[in-house]
């Protein structure tokens, strides 16, 4: 029982227990999904294989995104465990720490590159392999932030690759539409995790959200975790190539 019950969906991003990607598990194993966890490589693996531990029945696969092997390797090992896929959430950016202060138009061309494959190409190279599991529809979801629409200080290179993320997410809705595969992003509040650590000023940007935002408060992973939850349900249906806004109302006033 659940709203997601008899549905496979691969979770990708889970670093540690303070993951948005590990919020959103907790809210699909809470409605019945049966998961499958990815780890980026063995520095991760030990926590990321604890983590998966403490829910029944999930696989704990490896994948780093930069290597088209280890996404293929995935999707068939996907095929053989589940045979059907119904979600796929895609929790995972990157980008040198230097790239994330100063001045946006000091990006190095290698930083440019990287932050643009890890973050937003990522989503297309994985959709590409696990869409044809996806045989009785499905929903794929992202995340994103703020920062891909406005000049946000410090953010640089990571919002010019949410743009790019955002926009993949409109192209690959489009594709898979006539699939029955929908595709859309959560654009989250600042929340303390292991990425928010690379980005300067963290704790004034939580100050600003806490006394502007029309809740007054900061987003709270668990609030991420369950519109990532209706988002692979079959409550979502109607929506798709939509960004969603889980951040206390804060980009509406901010
Ligand atoms: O305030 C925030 N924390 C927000 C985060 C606000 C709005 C959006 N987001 C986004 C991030 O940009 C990211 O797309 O949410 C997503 C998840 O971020 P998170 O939960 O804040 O951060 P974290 O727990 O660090 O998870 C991101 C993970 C990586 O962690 P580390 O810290 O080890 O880089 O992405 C994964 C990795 O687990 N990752 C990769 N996975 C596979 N292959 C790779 C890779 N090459 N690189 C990073």
């Amino acid at each position: 029982n659940g709203l997601l019950a008899g549905k496979n969906v691969l979770v990708m991003g889970v670093a540690n227990d303070r993951s948005i990607a590990w919020a959103i598990a907790q809210s699909l194993a809470a409605q019945g999904a049966r998961l499958a966890f990815t780890y980026e490589n063995e520095r991760v693996e030990e926590r990321v294989r604890k983590l998966a531990e403490t829910i029944p029945g999930s696989l704990f696969l490896q994948c780093n995104v930069t290597v088209d092997e280890e996404i293929e390797s995935l999707a068939v090992q996907l095929k053989e465990s589940f045979g059907v896929l119904h979600g796929l959430v895609h929790s995972i950016a990157f980008a040198k720490t230097e790239e994330l202060d100063g001045m946006f138009v000091d990006t190095s061309r290698a930083g440019f590159a990287l932050a643009h494959d890890i973050s937003a190409y990522s989503l297309a190279a994985v959709a590409q392999r696990v869409y044809p599991l996806m045989t009785e529809g499905g929903s794929i979801m992202t995340m994103t932030y703020l920062g891909a629409e406005r000049a946000l200080r410090n953010y640089n290179v990571m919002g010019v690759a949410k743009a790019a993320l955002e926009a993949s997410v409109r192209y690959l809705a489009a594709d898979l539409g006539p699939h029955n595969i929908r595709v859309n992003a959560v654009s989250a509040g600042p929340i303390r995790t292991l990425a928010a650590k690379g980005i300067k000023d963290f704790n004034s940007i939580l100050r600003q959200v806490e006394e502007k935002s029309p809740l007054r408060k900061t987003t709270e992973a668990a609030e991420v975790g369950d519109t990532a939850m209706f988002l692979l349900s079959h409550l979502s249906r109607g929506i798709t190539g939509e960004i969603i806004y889980v951040d206390n109302g804060y980009n509406i006033v901010g």
